[in-house]
């Protein structure tokens, strides 16, 4: 039935039949508001994620806009628990930007010597109240606090800064809006230092949201680009950091839920390189109300960026003592599984997964069981018709972990079972039906 008013509501979930695909936090990343634009930059060994903060608009003009009033700073070690620093800029204390204009689009951080610079693009108010400016605030550290700059950097008019710090120490600012722009940056990082210039070498059509990072001194111009309804990732390749680039070809395609922008940033931590990006899975009727995600990303030999395929499983290990959601998947059968929200009055309630064919599956990569003896494992559960749940290990073994049986009651309820196979490690777990009729599993939890 709610997957009925799910496609009703225009989700086209594809995700629903994306199975057989394996990733390695599960997506989206944040769980408890909306977070557009992600910037990652690791810092002092941490990753730190810079996001634009989507909201419901409190004024009527944009009601069916994009709504954002300030900015929060998340890090983690592990890309899988993320401690959200709170807001570090909002709009009521920059004093250059227009009262209520709710702009604060997406924003970059960079680190320089021994200085955190946060430049963000907003309405200028005063007589120009019109366009975009970038703002500069500055911090001893990654999270704050920032004291901001009284104006917006001179010569710059537009959208979605980033800034590239070269080997050499020389800096660049890249940003969109009338084209893609890049100009020099002077070593005070708050200056130009050059005549702004356009990108050459991109393809034809509406581009943004500039990410430029330097790998085996190839420099890799990524972008939002919509080659035909909404915004894919892109991007092109130079040996010069202001251009020219050459094309290459699409980072991820158009996002399955329809969300029309993506915007995102590629970053490597701990000898794995990620793509942080959004899409709308919190708000699948509006989708100016974004949520960041993170994929694995790679290289090949000659330095090509392989297609990112947009995953639920996201990346990192989960500990098996933890809520561990099985409707953010690894893999599902073709047939018999699909996914809906637990909550329909609070989507941030998260998802279920259905099993409602026999012998129906999914599974979970990476859950890490460590060296400690677990002994049992609680499930969420709910089903209409009653039914048998097993749990396995995800490998040739094919090891029963837990067999449940869950009665015919469609209340949710926390069923707990001991466990016939007690694993160790990181492992690849399956959960499957057993049994005709269907099963609905809001979570699962070793102890
Ligand atoms: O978040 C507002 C705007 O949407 C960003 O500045 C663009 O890159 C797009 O994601």
């Amino acid at each position: 039935m709610r997957n009925k008013v799910l496609k009703k509501r225009g989700i086209s979930f594809i995700i629903l039949t994306f199975f057989l695909f394996s990733a390695f936090s599960q997506n989206p990343i944040i769980k408890d508001q909306f977070t557009a634009d992600p910037t990652a930059r690791v810092f002092e060994g941490k990753m730190y994620m810079y996001t634009s903060h989507d909201i419901p608009s409190p004024i009527e003009r944009l009601k069916e806009w994009f709504c954002m009033e300030d900015y929060h700073v998340f890090s983690s070690d592990n890309l899988v628990d993320w401690h959200d620093h709170g807001v570090i800029v909002s709009q009521e204390n920059v004093p250059w930007v227009a009262a209520e204009s709710y702009s604060m689009w997406a924003p970059d951080c960079v680190y320089k010597d021994g200085k955190y610079y946060f430049y963000f693009p907003s309405t200028p108010g005063g007589e120009v109240r019109r366009g975009f400016a970038i703002g500069v605030a500055i911090s001893d550290t990654p999270y704050g606090p920032f004291t901001i700059e009284e104006k917006p950097i001179e010569g710059i008019s537009g959208i979605d800064p980033c800034v590239l710090i070269d080997s050499n120490g020389e800096s660049y600012i890249y940003w969109s809006g009338r084209g893609m722009s890049v100009a020099k940056l002077k070593d005070n990082m708050l200056e130009l230092d050059s005549e702004p210039m356009q990108i050459e070498g991109l393809p034809e059509g509406f581009k943004e949201g500039p990410f430029v990072f330097k790998r085996n001194d190839i420099y890799y111009y990524t972008f939002p680009w919509v080659r035909e309804e909404t915004e894919t990732l892109a991007y092109a390749i130079g040996d010069n950091p202001m251009g020219p680039f050459e094309f290459q070809g699409i980072i991820m395609e158009e996002s399955p839920t329809g969300c029309w922008t993506n915007h995102h940033s590629i970053v490597e931590y701990e000898n794995q390189w990620y793509l942080f990006y959004h899409h709308n899975d919190y708000s699948p009727d509006f989708d100016k109300n974004r949520s960041a995600r993170i994929d694995s990303l790679f290289f090949n030999a000659d330095g090509t960026i392989q297609q990112v395929i947009p995953t639920l499983r996201g990346v990192g290990i989960t500990p098996a003592n933890s809520i561990i959601h099985l409707d953010r998947y690894s893999a599902v059968s073709p047939e018999g599984t699909s996914i809906d929200y637990v909550n329909m009055d609070n989507l941030f309630d998260g998802w279920k997964l259905i099993l409602n064919k026999k012998e129906a599956w999914t599974s979970y990569n990476r859950v890490d069981f460590g060296k400690t003896k677990l002994s049992e494992i609680t499930a969420r559960v709910s089903s209409k018709t009653g039914g048998t749940l097993s749990l396995s290990l995800n490998e040739p073994s094919g090891k029963i972990l837990a067999e449940l049986n869950v009665p015919a009651d469609s209340s949710w309820k926390e069923i707990t079972v001991p466990l016939k196979t007690v694993p160790e490690g990181v492992r690849d777990i399956k959960a499957s039906l057993n049994s005709e009729g269907s099963v609905e599993i809001d979570w699962i939890s070793f102890k």
